[in-house]
């Protein structure tokens, strides 16, 4: 009753604030419609009559636990000073590492309702199954809590993946299983991230384009900023760990050469960017155009990412903005998945340029000849001959 009673008076207080702030805005300049998440996700909602709304909770379950693990990672400059993990912060708390308390932070907020069926996290070795005594709900959700996670000590913008699917067992049967979370990609129902970057993002999909929000501090509201993302048929970016080189098989090696070569026509040499923490790299890419590639190696048959809590949500995200997801050789989203962290390697962004990369790594193209290097490689044993006749 008394958590009821204090929901009630923070939906007040939110709509006070909101009507506060569109006010404040309608004072100064023309203001664009609003548009939040919530509302976002209701009126999505609204295309399905039979819908319980079930599934629109769970999103925003999954929102509300974003804004946690970003008012987190806000702070985790402070660490230094508050005090490293395992160490005692000033409020005499443990200091987390945080992936750990994003982790943490899901299962609290999702599993607090058991609004799902049963959730898989990079995180955890196994399935993790609503509390004890919480009825479980009919959704299942896979996420990757702090992708990118290395990179946050010097403050590179990190990122929390998740997809949702239907669950596929019986519902009357208890909690859901594994075989929930072994779903194929493409029976997933929405799938998203959030990057906790210069400012945090919420980037999602049900299967009806790809949609952006944007985090306003001072209220804590996402609001709508990407309408329908598409992204280009073409980009002139290429993202991969070019260190691993050595490693990558032929393939790879020469599609990063064709890349590298100049031709007008084509928009060639591209440029690289590689951050290392995929959310960014992907968001980036999404956004201008290009390929991401973390490419099978010598050292690791199968790639690093993984299918279920990385390739699958992003592939998702990728072809609904119109865009190429493949392992190389097949769609993501076709992958049956045989085990909870199964790593797979990945081709992802504009489709012309998937494609190209995916024909180089079947050994079904070639690298064309440089047209510039041949007259210039002529000159210069002209000028070696000549130096020899003097
Ligand atoms: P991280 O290890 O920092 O969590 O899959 C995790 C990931 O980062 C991706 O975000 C990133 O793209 C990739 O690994 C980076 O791996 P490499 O260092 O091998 O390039």
């Amino acid at each position: 009753m008394c958590a009821f009673a204090f929901a009630i008076v923070g939906e007040i207080c939110k709509f006070i604030l909101l009507k506060l702030y569109f006010q404040t805005l309608t004072k100064g300049e023309t203001m664009t419609e609003l548009i939040t998440i919530e509302r976002h996700i209701i009126e999505q909602q609204k295309r399905y009559p039979s819908a319980t709304g079930e599934f629109s909770q769970l999103l925003a379950d999954v929102t509300f636990a974003a804004k946690l693990v970003r008012r987190e990672v806000i702070r985790a400059g402070l660490v230094d000073i508050l005090g490293a993990h395992g160490s005692m912060n000033v409020q005499g708390e443990e200091v987390r590492k945080l992936d750990v308390f994003a982790n943490e932070k899901f299962i609290q907020a999702i599993g607090h309702h058991g609004r799902f069926a049963v959730m898989g996290s990079e995180e955890n070795e196994g399935i993790i199954t609503p509390p004890e005594g919480k009825a479980s709900g009919k959704y299942v959700l896979l996420f990757d809590p702090l992708d990118g996670s290395s990179n946050i000590d010097a403050n590179v913008s990190v990122g929390t993946i998740f997809s949702i699917y239907k669950r596929v067992s019986d519902p009357s049967s208890g909690p859901g299983t594994i075989q929930d979370c072994l779903q194929k990609g493409s029976q997933q129902v929405a799938a998203g991230y959030v990057i906790y970057g210069s400012s945090v993002m919420l980037v999602y999909t049900t299967g009806q384009g790809v949609h952006g929000f944007t985090l306003d501090p001072t209220i804590g509201e996402f609001l709508l900023s990407h309408e329908n993302i598409t992204t280009p048929k073409r980009g002139k970016i290429y993202s991969i760990n070019e260190g691993y080189y050595r490693y990558f098989f032929d393939g790879v090696k020469k599609y990063i050469k064709y890349l590298q070569q100049e031709d007008k026509a084509t928009h060639r040499p591209y440029s690289a960017r590689y951050i290392g923490s995929l959310v960014a790299d992907f968001h980036r890419n999404l956004l201008y155009g290009g390929i991401f590639i973390y490419p099978r190696t010598k050292k690791a048959p199968n790639g690093k990412l993984r299918l279920l809590y990385e390739a699958n949500p992003l592939a998702f995200i990728c072809e609904q903005a119109g865009g190429r997801a493949t392992d190389g050789y097949r769609r993501i989203l076709d992958i049956e998945p045989e085990e909870l962290h199964q790593r797979t390697p990945l081709f992802i962004g504009s489709e012309e340029d998937v494609k190209i990369a995916e024909e180089f790594e079947q050994g079904l193209r070639e690298l064309e000849h440089d047209t510039e290097l041949i007259p210039k490689m002529l000159a210069e044993v002209k000028k070696a001959e000549s130096l020899l006749v003097k």
